[in-house]
């Protein structure tokens, strides 16, 4: 039988059967998947046997690391305009690291209620000005009011989301009052405005031919898997420009004359380039472990060597010289080059 997953709870998995069935059943994983270090999530698609026994991991769509959910058609990046006020490089994080999964992406700024009109019409501005020319879907709503959200509904019918943004913006209680269903929700602290990361789990909530899974906040999203040539590739507006860079691994910083972004920054919304210099901070230390790590697997690989008197062909000996010498050098040159740039 094969099933969702639409919960977990320390070592149970609550499975939703797809023939239909409207009950929950409880599974334990088999021990062969446990041997396995295979990481189930909510959304994955399972097979069970003997009624609850989780025997099989099924082919993912796709699948993110946090929040740690599997199967999504889309994700909604959850933020408020007030308490906590918008966060646009937060929301630059979240929007780079779905971009880097392949995933697609909608906004919705809630609170809506807590700005006076001239508030919300700047809001709306700066937002559109930055992110519609994105080609991103914005959604304006409110909790309390409950505006804009029978418009975002009917947008997200048929689909299986994911809610994430950062703690105390809203994401329980626009769940609650699209499902009807009474979600846990927190208090924003008086002190700095900030949520009391009151949801817990991620849990698929299923109401209306819509299929929400509600994710805790969360905030610390670091790039530390990609290179930092590869950055731009993520930043829509950036990768269009590049193209016209005189050098290939150009990395678009400081003021280059051959960079074809640097001249067009008016062009890119200062938001959105501060991200993407945050980002290439974290991708250079990325880098610098990456080569640490390889110079010490190839110190370590030597030592084992002269301990174990292995044979190598000099013919293998030699190929892997050239391939080590070549990608530490590959490294180094980069480096050179984006201390240079
Ligand atoms: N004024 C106003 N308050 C809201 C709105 N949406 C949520 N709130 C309040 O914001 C607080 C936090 O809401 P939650 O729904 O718990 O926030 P969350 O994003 O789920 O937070 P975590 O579960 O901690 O990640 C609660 O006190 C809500 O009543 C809204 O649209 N307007
Ligand atoms: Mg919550
Ligand atoms: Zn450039």
């Amino acid at each position: 039988m094969k099933g969702t997953v639409y919960k977990i709870h320390s070592d149970f998995y609550y499975v939703k059967p797809e023939n239909g069935e409207n009950t929950i059943i409880e599974c334990k994983l088999r021990e062969v998947l446990k041997k396995q270090k295979l990481k189930i999530k909510v959304g994955d698609f399972v097979s069970i046997e003997n009624k609850n026994a989780i025997c099989k991991l099924l082919p993912r769509k796709n699948t993110l690391e946090r929040p740690s959910v599997s199967n999504l058609d889309m994700v909604v990046v959850v933020s408020s305009l007030l308490e906590p006020k918008v966060d646009y490089r937060q929301l630059n994080r979240y929007l780079i690291f779905l971009k880097h999964y392949k995933i697609p992406a909608i906004l919705c700024f809630n609170k809506d209620d807590l700005t006076d009109e001239k508030e919300f019409i700047r809001y709306k501005k700066e937002i559109e000005s930055i992110y519609k020319p994105l080609r991103y879907k914005i959604f304006f709503t409110s909790a309390i009011s409950l505006s804009g959200l029978s418009e975002f509904k009917s947008y997200i019918k048929n689909k299986t989301i994911a809610f994430c943004g950062l703690s105390g913006v809203g994401k329980s209680s626009i769940l609650s009052a699209l499902s009807k269903k009474n979600i846990k929700t927190g208090d924003v602290s008086e002190k700095n405005k900030r949520g009391t990361h009151t949801t817990r789990h991620s849990e698929i909530i299923e109401f209306d031919d819509i299929k929400i899974i509600d994710t805790p906040g969360f905030s610390r999203l670091v790039f530390n898997f990609i290179l930092p040539k590869d950055l731009s590739e993520l930043f829509d507006e950036i990768k269009d420009l590049k193209k016209e860079c005189k050098y290939k691994d150009c990395l678009h910083t400081k003021d280059d004359k051959n960079c074809n972004v640097i001249k067009n920054l008016d062009k890119i919304h200062p938001s959105r380039y501060e991200s993407y210099l945050d980002f290439l901070k974290e991708a250079h230390e990325f880098k610098q472990k990456t080569l640490y790590e390889s110079q010490k697997e190839e110190t370590t690989t030597k030592n084992n060597m002269k301990k174990t008197f292995t044979k190598i062909s000099s013919k293998k000996k030699a190929d892997s010289r050239k391939k080590t010498n070549q990608t530490t050098k590959n490294i180094r040159f980069d480096i050179e080059r984006e201390n240079h740039d």
